[in-house]
């Protein structure tokens, strides 16, 4: 496999003006027609390559003529003897029926569906298929009627008719000009929900979403959000639809979450179908912020796109900001910075030290599709958080109506983009461009020193980014550190430097080392250090639990307080496991205790950040404090902590519990979500001491949430009764695979011995199938991700198990088996013995005689 580089770009020899697509449907046998306006561009070219992959070739026309110059292999087709500018017609024939790895044009469940980020529109006919081409696309589709009587495409419908002989035919047209991979194609037969939506300068916008038959009663909420997204970014960001039609058709078999064409969204179900008998708030949630971020593209990777896949976290991360912003909006604001600051220290941490580590903007690709990353998407929005907290929400506006008014149309770079922040801000960017360039997660070091004669306290910083797979030499970055300072009973202290107040309490760290000195002081004080999460970075830096205490209570900054509650938990399990190491007894330290007590009993505080302080941190969280992991000693401790935590706060868990589910209205408003979570907290603990009223919640329950979440804590719990429970939950909603999917993982999870016997039980289950990714991920990734200690089972047993799914998925569904190899690529912080074991099974893929690219990647990065 050829990797690509970043810096090998060249400009194509060749643009597309006009694409028209002709596409018979047909199971296997699809022919597509593809006739295209070609320019060259490039006078020293005498020839024009196109991708193409699993396809058969039927003809090439040049202007109208047979034309037989032409080289055509396996991935390309290669066309000699051409015009300057002319017209091509090729026909392709395809196989959608067995096409499983849902790239290119599938079928779903009955329905034709297409999915062509990154490089798919290749498997649909011959192309310059590059985000630098942008054409208008014409498309016409042709099926049988009584199947398939809707036949979608981008933009809008044109014409339609009868074709006489059953089959029918619809012309779609799409004015904007834009790459392949934008391009989508649905056919099926479907539940339609439709509205309106009038933009704030009058365009009528038709809205469709599109299910299965059935499913109509599951569809208002994912209406209510797109709606609620088109206001948003009217309001917020000044931007506004730009099509008459706007379309959402959920599928079953999907890759990904969802894929953004222009004006036709395709979804996976499970980000759009949603009612109060069939979800959970979590569900409801990930619906708002998919329909959000899906929508949001149309300006921010649409109308703006990437000039090569190289720059995927310029619509990426900033399209992940713009829907971590929306529901932050919505709803509650550090609620929402706490989740995704988990996800990015959990995760993202984990894949910038592991063997794939690559900066937001990569240096070197095999497969396009193992970019979709954490560090793409995750740490991208990071980035472009950052750049929104040194120059302001006014300032950071600003450049993004400059970037708008200057690249719209165009297919630009991440360059382009701080540029623009840059010329409307008036703020030096040069330096924060490593952020772009720099892979690893930089860790920052804190010295305090405090002169009681001067009043002076002073902070000294350290900037170290470990080297990475990837990189071998680390510069410093530019860090925005948002601090506040508290004095001893917890007030917050104006700061000076110098005796000047500061403008904003943001610190500006650009070097390897740097201090600063606080004046005008009366006693030391508690420095809050990278207030709301204000950079990726990990803080390096011993705070008694006094300290930690204190901003707990009292920090302005809600993530902060949150924060403080977590480095509580992680300084209990570094001292217990040390404890255990030791052969001694480990204790919960009565300080944690008493701090997540004070919590509970505060009922001043929004409830669902109560109930993420007493979110004890999950195995894979704890690792990231180890330099070796103990895989049972981190597991006891986990286990210790929660059982502890029962015992010694029963009767208030049981109180808050009990007066959270009388506040509850039972709608979907965040106040009610609130007070779920928190029921939902307190049963976690609950179902080891008092599993008889949780089962009572279960059989009380009115909602699917309010249902999963008894169950669900009774299953991690393995309280008595709880087989009666599941299978119960089984009879009824055995044919709802959405539904069934929590039912699945949550048994994934349950982490007593033989895990194993367990997940190859579900794999028997008749909802269960290798090629639905829900359901894959729903069964193995639930136990590759979430149940730790039984993946790294001392004997290997884990790694063989998840080995044999890949070599199972390996050319079925390549991109999905690229993603379940994740926890066996990053070892890090395993013993010699858990490497080996894991080493070997690395082997055994790497032998594989068909291994994909996908595959190939990840196996080769994980072996060096
Ligand atoms: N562009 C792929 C799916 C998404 O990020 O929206
Ligand atoms: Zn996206």
């Amino acid at each position: 496999a050829l990797a690509k580089f970043r810096l090998d770009y060249q400009a194509p020899s060749h643009t597309i003006k006009t694409i028209e697509l002709d596409i018979s449907l047909n199971e296997t046998a699809t022919k597509v027609v593809a006739t295209t306006q070609i320019s060259r561009l490039d006078d020293s070219s005498k020839s024009l390559v196109l991708s193409g992959e699993q396809m058969t070739l039927l003809s090439v026309l040049i202007d109208g003529r047979v034309h037989t110059d032409y080289v055509c292999d396996e991935t390309s087709l290669t066309l000699t003897n051409i015009p300057a500018d002319f017209e091509l017609e090729v026909s392709t024939q395809i196989d959608p029926l067995n096409n499983k790895t849902l790239e290119g044009l599938y079928v779903s469940d009955g329905a034709y569906c297409t999915q062509c980020e990154a490089e798919g529109f290749r498997r649909i006919t011959y192309y310059l298929d590059r985000p630098d081409v942008l054409a208008v696309f014409t498309t016409t589709v042709r099926a049988d009627k009584s199947q398939f009587p809707y036949l979608l495409s981008n933009g809008n419908k044109v014409a339609s008719g009868d074709l006489g002989d059953g089959q029918h035919w619809a012309k779609w047209h799409d004015p904007f000009p834009k790459p392949s991979y934008l391009f989508a194609l649905v056919a099926g037969d479907f539940d339609v929900r439709e509205d309106s939506f009038t933009t704030r300068s009058g365009r009528e916008v038709a809205l469709q979403i599109f299910v299965d038959k059935g499913n109509f009663d599951r569809s208002e909420h994912a209406m209510t959000s797109l709606i609620e997204s088109m206001r948003w970014d009217e309001e917020r960001f000044g931007l506004e639809y730009d099509l008459d039609i706007y379309m959402i058709v959920a599928v079953d078999f999907f890759n990904m979450g969802a894929m953004e064409n222009k004006g036709l969204n395709v979804f996976n179900s499970k980000y759009v179908l949603a009612n109060k008998n069939t979800a959970v708030d979590e569900d409801f949630l990930g619906i708002e912020a998919v329909i959000g971020h899906e929508y949001f593209h149309n300006w921010t990777g649409n109308r703006i796109t990437c000039r090569d896949w190289f720059q995927l976290s310029l619509k990426e991360g900033l399209t992940v900001f713009r829907d971590q912003e929306f529901s932050s909006d919505l709803g509650s604001r550090s609620v929402n910075r706490i989740k995704n600051v988990r996800t990015l220290r959990g995760h993202q941490f984990a894949e910038d030290a592991g063997p794939m580590a690559h900066p937001i903007r990569p240096e070197k690709v095999i497969e396009m599709n193992n970019f979709y990353t954490l560090t793409v998407y995750e740490k991208g929005s990071e980035v472009i958080r950052m750049l929104h907290t040194l120059l302001g929400e006014q300032a950071f506006q600003a450049g993004m109506k400059l970037y708008v008014e200057r690249f719209d149309g165009q297919a630009v770079t991440c360059d382009d983009f701080v540029q623009a922040m840059q010329d409307a801000s008036g703020v030096d960017l040069v330096l924060f461009k490593r952020w772009y360039s720099q892979s690893g997660t930089p860790e920052v070091s804190v010295q305090e020193s405090y002169d009681a004669s001067l009043g002076q306290y002073q902070l000294t910083l350290s900037q170290l980014t470990p080297v990475t797979a990837d990189q071998d030499t680390k510069q410093p970055l530019y860090i925005p550190v948002g601090f506040e300072l508290l004095d001893s009973a917890g007030k917050t202290i104006v700061a000076k430097i110098d005796g000047k107040a500061l403008s904003r309490p943001v610190l500006d760290f650009t070097q390897a080392q740097q201090a600063w000195t606080f004046t005008g002081l009366n006693e030391k004080p508690c420095a809050v250090l990278f207030t709301e999460f204000s950079a990726p970075v990990k803080v390096k830096r011993n705070l008694s639990s006094d300290a930690l205490q204190l901003i707990l209570e009292n920090a302005s900054n809600e993530f902060s307080r949150w924060d403080a509650a977590a480095q509580m938990f992680n300084l209990a399990c570094v001292s217990m496991v040390a404890d255990i190491q030791q052969g001694k007894r480990a204790q919960v330290p009565d300080s944690l205790l008493n701090g997540l007590l004070k919590v509970l009993e505060n009922h001043d505080l929004n409830p669902e950040f109560v109930a993420l302080v007493l979110s004890v941190p999950s195995e894979q969280e704890f690792y990231e404090l180890f330099e070796l992991v103990d895989v049972e000693a981190v597991a006891s401790v986990r286990d210790q902590l929660l059982s502890t935590i029962a015992t010694q706060l029963q009767p208030q868990l049981k109180q808050r519990a009990l007066q959270m589910q009388s506040q509850d209205q039972g709608t979907l408003s965040h106040a009610d979500i609130a007070c779920r979570a928190l029921v939902a907290r307190c049963q976690v603990y609950l179902a080891h001491v008092d599993p008889s009223w949780v089962i009572q919640c279960y059989n009380d329950a009115s909602s699917m949430n309010d249902k999963i979440a008894a169950m669900e804590s009774l299953v991690a719990a393995q309280a008595p009764g709880v087989e009666k429970i599941l299978s119960d939950f089984e009879n009824s909603w055995c044919n709802e695979p959405l539904v069934m999917d929590k039912w699945l993982s949550m048994q994934a999870r349950v982490s007593t011995t033989g895990a194993i016997a367990r997940v190859d039980k579900l794999r028997e289950h008749p909802i269960f199938s290798l090629e639905n990714p829900n359901r894959v991920r729903s069964v193995i990734g639930a136990f590759i991700m979430g149940n730790q200690r039984n993946f790294h089972a001392k004997d290997g047993s884990g790694y063989a198990y998840l080995c044999q799914v890949l070599i199972d998925l390996n050319s079925r569904n390549p991109q999905l088996a690229a993603r379940l190899i994740t926890p066996m690529i990053q070892v890090k912080h395993f013993d010699d013995n858990r490497k080996a074991l894991i080493k070997s099974q690395l082997q055994r893929l790497a032998a594989l005689p068909d291994l994909s690219k996908d595959l190939f990647e990840k196996v080769s990065n994980g072996l060096e």
